[in-house]
């Protein structure tokens, strides 16, 4: 299996068919929060999560589905929309509220790189606590050509998807001892990745309150349960897993 991180959805290539040597697999990442938020949405029970890039597509979508059966999921620059019934925050996704519902989402960056890979045959999220599960899904299903996407901000770097986007390599690099299973790296910035997980892995959440979106995050007020949860590595078994475009559910 061989893996390329890109940093942020601009930087994704053109995508080729499998055939022609496109990505047979990609992982989107958005620690701070989206991908976060939709394995903890999912694993409480919500029927699907519902990406979009552009909100007026988004509430053509919602309005199409039943009242009671759906929950509209807006953040732009960590804030929640106004008119919305969620912002970004894993812990607002309790079971009361989203179980059996439909998520229709919305953030800054984290749903656009869902959007640029959404033609991949093969499209998971990954955060720091889905990454082992989502690390042994695409050893066991053989994945050969994975693209890792980081979400970034506004088309910057960001340090929290990268430190994921290694801790998934990680894993993979673990889990893949069989024989011809062996895992490689084709871009710099996968092995920098994996340098920088190397460098935090002891302490995830002191590298996601380091990082510009951590700093953004503690400037809109206290936001100290959601830096726990979405450093808590490995405490989640769901991978989320796009079964129709833009639409994920759990796996
Ligand atoms: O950029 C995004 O998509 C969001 O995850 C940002 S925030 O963590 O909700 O502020």
């Amino acid at each position: 299996m061989q893996l390329h991180y890109f940093h942020t959805s601009e930087n994704v290539p053109p995508l080729h068919p499998v055939a022609e040597g496109g990505p047979d697999a990609a992982v989107v990442i958005d620690v701070l929060r989206a991908t976060t938020t939709i394995a903890w949405s999912l694993q409480n029970g919500a029927e699907a999560v519902e990406a979009f890039a552009d909100l007026e597509a988004l509430n053509a979508a919602a309005q199409a589905w039943p009242a009671e059966r759906r929950l509209r999921a807006g953040e732009r620059g960590g804030s929640r929309l106004e008119g919305f019934d969620l912002g970004n925050s894993p812990l607002a996704v309790t079971p009361e509220l989203v179980g059996g519902k439909r998520i229709f989402m919305s953030t800054t960056n984290g749903t656009r790189s869902l959007a640029a890979v959404r033609q991949v045959p093969l499209l998971l999220t990954a955060c720091l606590p889905n990454r082992t599960a989502v690390a042994r899904r695409l050893v066991q299903l053989g994945c050969e050509r994975v693209w890792i996407v980081g979400s970034g901000w506004e088309g910057a770097y960001s340090l929290e998807d990268s430190l994921a986007a290694g801790a998934v390599a990680s894993a993979a690099l673990e889990l893949a001892v069989a024989p011809h299973r062996g895992v490689t790296f084709g871009n710099d910035e996968m092995l920098a990745a994996l340098a920088l997980w190397q460098q935090w892995h002891r302490e995830p959440e002191t590298c996601l309150r380091a990082a510009s979106h951590g700093q953004r995050l503690i400037g809109l007020g206290d936001h100290d349960a959601d830096f726990a949860c979405c450093s808590a590595v490995d405490c989640l078994q769901v991978v989320p897993q796009q079964f129709e475009p833009g639409v994920l559910r759990a796996s």
